[in-house]
């Protein structure tokens, strides 16, 4: 009997994550068609429900070519993919930001770069024509960053992209308009807030977090035949 309720119990996660319940795993949904910014905490710049990519009725516009930055009130950003739409501007300045496992400096400065987390990761994307013309996933120590790798960039300005960026455990995947991007293992930081970086002008829109399942709650297949060899031999 007792070997029965082990097999119930460690089932139980992977049949709530079945289709039956699709968006369990979802943290956070903005797609600023209600003309609302929700659970969002513009850290500079100013930010304000405009005009939509890809024909939709809002996305969330810089006010002005400057640095913005925002954070997500509140969500973690372990073992999660992060994921957003972005159009930027400037061919020669523009540059989009995702952080994560980041900390908020939370200091007044009239300088954005007195706003930018200390610590954390961000993984950055700009046109190929910009003057920093490489993507990058970078680990910030204290300000300081370390490239965990650079890759060549292929975005135009004013063209719409998605990036995506999963962290799981130690590992942070990113992925530009749904093909691999850059890849990095890292676990010097594991927890922290959600931020985005845009400059140059542009745009974002459809940002989604969802949580990516813990691998141990993954192989329920395996559970299963181990339980079974359990009662066989039992
Ligand atoms: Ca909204
Ligand atoms: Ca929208």
């Amino acid at each position: 009997m007792k070997m029965l309720w082990i097999t119930v119990a460690y089932s139980i996660p992977v049949i709530v994550g079945s289709p039956f319940h699709v968006h369990a795993n979802v943290l956070y949904s903005e797609t600023f068609e209600d003309g609302s910014a929700d659970g969002i905490v513009v850290d500079y710049g100013s930010l304000s429900v405009g005009a939509g990519l890809n024909g939709s009725t809002g996305a969330y516009v810089p006010d002005n070519r400057g640095h913005h930055f925002f954070t997500l009130s509140g969500i973690r950003s372990d073992d999660v993919s992060i994921q957003a739409e972005f159009r930027l501007d400037d061919a020669g300045v523009s540059d989009f930001e995702v952080y994560f496992a980041a900390d908020d400096p939370a200091v007044s400065s009239a300088d954005w770069r007195g706003l930018r987390p200390n610590n954390g990761y961000f993984a950055r994307v700009n046109p190929l024509s910009s003057d920093d013309p490489l993507g990058k996933i970078t680990r910030l120590d204290g300000g300081n960053g370390t490239n965990l790798i650079v890759v060549p960039n292929t975005i135009s300005a004013g063209e719409t992209h998605t990036l995506r960026v999963d962290r799981v455990g130690a590992r942070i995947d990113v992925f530009l308009d749904g093909r691999p991007f850059a890849s990095a293992i890292d676990g010097t930081y594991t927890a922290g807030e959600i931020e985005f970086l845009i400059f140059g002008g542009g745009a974002i829109d459809d940002i989604l977090v969802t949580a990516i399942p813990e691998p141990a709650m993954m192989p329920a297949v395996f559970t299963l035949a181990i339980v079974g060899l359990m009662q066989r031999h039992g």
